[in-house]
């Protein structure tokens, strides 16, 4: 890494604070404006310096600075959970019209789940910060999903740590298996609400 790696690791948290700070008030509005929480919880991070380099190195690109900004497109995180599908098509909504998020790519891996089983909605934005004599925009990555999938995501995390090299087909089917079971529930739930709501109004 050359030396303004310094530089950059700060521009990613101003870009956090910001895309933080914007999510904040986006969710708050429309909480007041439908007397509705859709969010249950949001974990932002900034992917440390040796975990970018391994993804380089997975990726097979030399270790620089200019390659971490072409390459890595999750440096700045954010994820926010919600409680059923509906919520996580609303928030997607919701932050496609903020005037300040420019949208770079979509990928809807609820629509489309990964071969693992992997569902989430990913956000790949541009994030405006103002320096002392211009404008960057920084990528960061929004993943949306329900808490079903984050419990899913989580142990998948978990069983990739564990088996750092292959992971054992039994394992992976299982993990499969459960996704579809997730799905599953996730629809369920979402029946379920809407029948809750019915009787509410
Ligand atoms: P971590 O530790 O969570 O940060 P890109 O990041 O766009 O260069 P890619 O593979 O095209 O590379 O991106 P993708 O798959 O759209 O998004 C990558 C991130 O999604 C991962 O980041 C994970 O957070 C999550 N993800 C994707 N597939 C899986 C999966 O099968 N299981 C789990 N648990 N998470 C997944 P990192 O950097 O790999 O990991």
């Amino acid at each position: 890494m050359n030396e303004d790696i310094e530089h950059l690791m700060l521009k990613y948290e101003y870009a956090l604070q910001k895309i933080e700070t914007e999510l904040k008030i986006i969710i708050k509005e429309y909480e007041f404006n439908n007397k509705y929480q859709p969010v249950e919880h949001i974990k932002t991070r900034i992917k440390t310096k040796e975990s970018a380099i391994k993804k380089l190195e997975k990726k097979g690109y030399p270790i620089s600075t200019e390659n971490l900004k072409k390459h890595v497109h999750d440096m700045v995180g954010v994820r926010i959970v919600c409680s059923f599908l509906s919520d996580v098509y609303d928030i997607v909504n919701i932050i496609e019209k903020s005037e300040n998020i420019k949208i770079k790519e979509k990928k809807d891996y609820i629509a489309n789940p990964k071969e693992s089983g992997y569902s989430s909605y990913h956000l790949i934005v541009l994030v405006p910060i103002y320096l002392e004599n211009n404008i960057e925009y920084i990528e960061t990555e929004i993943q949306i999903r329900t808490m079903a999938m984050d419990f899913w995501a989580s142990l998948d995390h978990k069983i990739q740590y564990k088996f750092s090299d292959v992971i054992p087909d039994e394992v992976r089917k299982e993990m499969f298996d459960c996704s579809v079971a997730i799905k599953t529930l996730d629809n369920k739930m979402l029946g379920l609400n809407r029948i809750v709501n019915k009787y509410k109004n």
